[in-house]
């Protein structure tokens, strides 16, 4: 029989675009059971052609689970994960609550995919949407040329920081559509905005915003140093220098990177874009003087990543600068977990 699979979280930013998922991809599973806080119980969600109940998340939910999906902030992930290996299913988790632990594998299938199978505590961690993006891009150019340093400016999207985001950037668009005074400084959002920022520290609306996450150490935010500490366990480099600088812009789905990438040998752009035409959950749109580059309205709602403006550094023949975009809450999230899912999924049916 096929196994069961529970999505915790499923009425989320997220876990609305897993059942979505989970609707077009081949079908591996038998039950199909979607979890959710108290508040969200009783909720009918359309999940591969099913009308399904969402069931309040407790530990008896789990009983008969074999691969239990999280799509929930880290604290709730870090409580109810363990309950679900408890009950004997493997934890598949989105949230960045195990990413880092040395027990638990950071698994990016196109990259790492026997990871899978290194499951001491049976938690398996998805990267975080930033990460996904460019990291799937960057595998195929480190096989290549031997990765030593990224040098990385981000630009996301406001769905990251879940629905709250999107509609904090949708009331502020609301305030402001045709205004053209917008204050007593031109281009000054803040008086037309009011105090409508939802989960961000300024407006996003026509403007951009140097932060994501919370603050750590030295100044860093949590998601630059996340793109630093994943990379490096992804791709199984622990002395990659890496430097992020992550931007909040008013898009609202399609997380966008500017890479600079140094390797141990010199490097060409097409010998580059030949390695990234053949590989998997890459897509390649690279040709400036048609208009073609990757932007986030073409990435959304599709898989790959999609990569474009590679350059060969002008004052570096081991230097690299190219621009990567991907669906933040598809390869970023729900799609990479569902990938990893269906490996179980072989894994348990063989
Ligand atoms: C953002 N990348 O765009 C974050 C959201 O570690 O899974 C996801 C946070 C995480 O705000």
């Amino acid at each position: 029989s096929l196994p069961t699979l529970a999505v915790v979280g499923a009425t989320g930013a997220v876990g609305t675009v897993m059942c979505q998922i989970l609707s077009s991809r081949r079908n591996v599973w038998g039950e199909i059971r979607l979890l959710a806080s108290e508040r969200s119980a009783g909720r009918q969600v359309q999940c591969r052609g099913e009308l399904l109940t969402v069931q309040a998340l407790t530990p008896e939910a789990f009983d008969g689970v074999d691969v239990a999906m999280f799509d929930v902030p880290d604290e709730v992930s870090a409580e109810w994960a363990p309950v679900a290996v408890a009950r004997g299913a493997v934890a598949v988790d989105n949230s960045g609550a195990f990413r880092m632990d040395r027990d638990v594998p950071l698994v990016v299938p196109e990259i790492n995919p026997e990871q899978v199978r290194n499951r001491p505590k049976g938690i398996i961690a998805n990267a975080n949407c930033t990460t996904l993006a460019m990291i799937v891009a960057i595998a195929p150019l480190h096989r290549e040329y031997g990765l030593r340093e990224l040098v990385l400016a981000s630009y996301q999207a406001v769905s990251g920081a879940g629905q709250a985001g999107v509609d904090a950037l949708h009331a502020q668009l609301g305030k402001i559509a045709g205004d053209r005074v917008l204050g007593s400084r031109p281009g000054d959002v803040r008086q037309a905005v009011g105090d409508e920022l939802g989960p961000f520290p300024a407006p996003l609306a026509l403007n951009v915003v140097p932060w994501a996450g919370s603050l750590a150490d030295g100044g860093w935010s949590s998601e630059e140093l996340k793109m630093r500490n994943e990379s490096r366990k992804i791709l199984g480099l622990p002395d990659l220098k890496v430097s992020a600088t992550c931007v909040r812009v008013p898009v609202v789905t399609g997380h966008s990177v500017a890479v600079h990438a140094v390797f141990a040998t010199e490097v060409d752009a097409e010998g580059a874009r030949e390695a990234l035409r053949n590989a998997p959950g890459v897509i390649l749109v690279d040709d400036p003087a048609a208009g073609e580059f990757p932007m986030p309205i073409d990435a959304v709602g599709t898989d790959p990543s999609w990569v474009g403006r590679i350059r060969r550094a002008v004052d570096d023949p081991r230097a690299l600068d190219l621009f990567v975009t991907g669906d933040n809450l598809r390869k970023g999230a729900a799609l990479n977990t569902a990938q990893i899912a269906e490996l179980l999924a072989k894994e348990l049916t063989r």
